[in-house]
């Protein structure tokens, strides 16, 4: 574990982050009500996050399912351009899980990064196979991460990184604006709408996109765990939320407030039309939903 006082030391600079600039960018939303940054191009230095956390010795570990087809599909892409772009210069761990540990791709890894090999079932139904992400994730954290890394980020591997994705997206409990519904008034959000879901809410800040996620080991665990449970009772209340495990992390979102936001840059859609996008850091891979769905 991080003593105390270096978790201490971490959270005094982490709040003096007075180097953002929030007026740098007037096109778009630089601060949720509760004062929480969204992370826009132009509003933070790179340089200084690059440093600061170096100098914090941060640590990170990645969690990202390839479970069934998207091993094929997907990983080579996500390990190869995260090793050109994510957290550069900082200890990382990427733990990946898959149901074929033995075709996993040998990739070339920078100094500082390793890369984790863990098994898990193919669950028969996809929902589960996303939903059940929360309690493995929850589990790996209090058997490794919890003893070596400050900060843990979970992916959905159907993604690529094309930029910058460093030290600025750090935080306690980090969430990720969808690129889809950024720009559209509440009503549009697509949240759980069952009124015996766990995951049920009428309104809300944001809609975020569970593609990525992350914060603090403390906070990611409790995080798991509580949308897992209600995953849970839902499944005893045989109800299942509209966007199963999405939804329930907007409803725990909406709770635990996240105090730091990523905007769509960090997950960009490239069908979309990119007004405020000045780059883009990853983007979502193309889907062949007949050839990756069917059974
Ligand atoms: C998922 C759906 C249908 C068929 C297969 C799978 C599938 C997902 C799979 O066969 N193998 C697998 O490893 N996965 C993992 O689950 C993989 O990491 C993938 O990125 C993740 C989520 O599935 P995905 O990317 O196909 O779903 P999206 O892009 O529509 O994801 C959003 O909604 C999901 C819930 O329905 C999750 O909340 C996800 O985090 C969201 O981005
Ligand atoms: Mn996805």
């Amino acid at each position: 574990d991080l003593s105390p006082d270096k978790e201490e030391q971490h959270r005094q600079i982490i709040d003096m982050d007075n180097t953002l600039d929030f007026g740098a960018r007037t096109d778009v939303k630089t601060r949720t009500t509760w004062m929480a940054p969204i992370i826009w191009e132009e509003m933070f230095d790179p340089h200084y996050y690059n440093q600061m956390h170096i100098h914090l010795q941060s640590s990170v570990a990645l969690t990202v399912f390839a479970v069934g087809r998207y091993l094929d599909a997907y990983i080579k892409t996500f390990l190869i351009s995260a090793e050109k772009h994510f957290m550069l210069g900082l200890p990382v761990t990427y733990y990946v899980f898959t149901d074929t540990p033995e075709k996993v791709p040998n990739i070339e890894l920078g100094p500082l990064r390793k890369l984790k090999v863990i098994m898990v079932e193919k669950h028969s139904r996809w929902q589960d196979i996303s939903m059940v992400r929360m309690r493995t994730i929850s589990e790996i954290i209090e058997s490794e991460i919890r003893h070596s890394f400050r900060y843990v980020f979970c992916f959905d591997v159907d993604q690529e990184f094309k930029g910058r994705f460093g030290p600025e997206a750090l935080g306690e409990s980090v969430a990720l604006l969808h690129a889809h519904y950024y720009k559209l008034p509440k009503y549009r959000f697509t949240y759980d709408k069952h009124p015996n879901s766990k995951a049920f809410m009428e309104t809300g800040d944001f809609y975020y996109h569970a593609a990525i996620f992350g914060g603090f080991w403390k906070n990611v665990k409790n995080l798991t765990d509580v949308c897992y449970q209600r995953i849970m009772e839902d499944k005893m209340n045989n109800v299942e939320a509209e966007w199963h495990d999405e939804s329930h992390l907007n409803k725990y979102f909406w709770i635990n407030k996240p105090s730091r936001l990523l905007s769509p840059e960090y997950c960009w859609d490239l069908t979309l039309p990119a007004y405020d996008i000045r780059v883009t850091r990853l983007i979502w891979a193309e889907k062949d939903y007949d050839r990756l769905r069917e059974t």
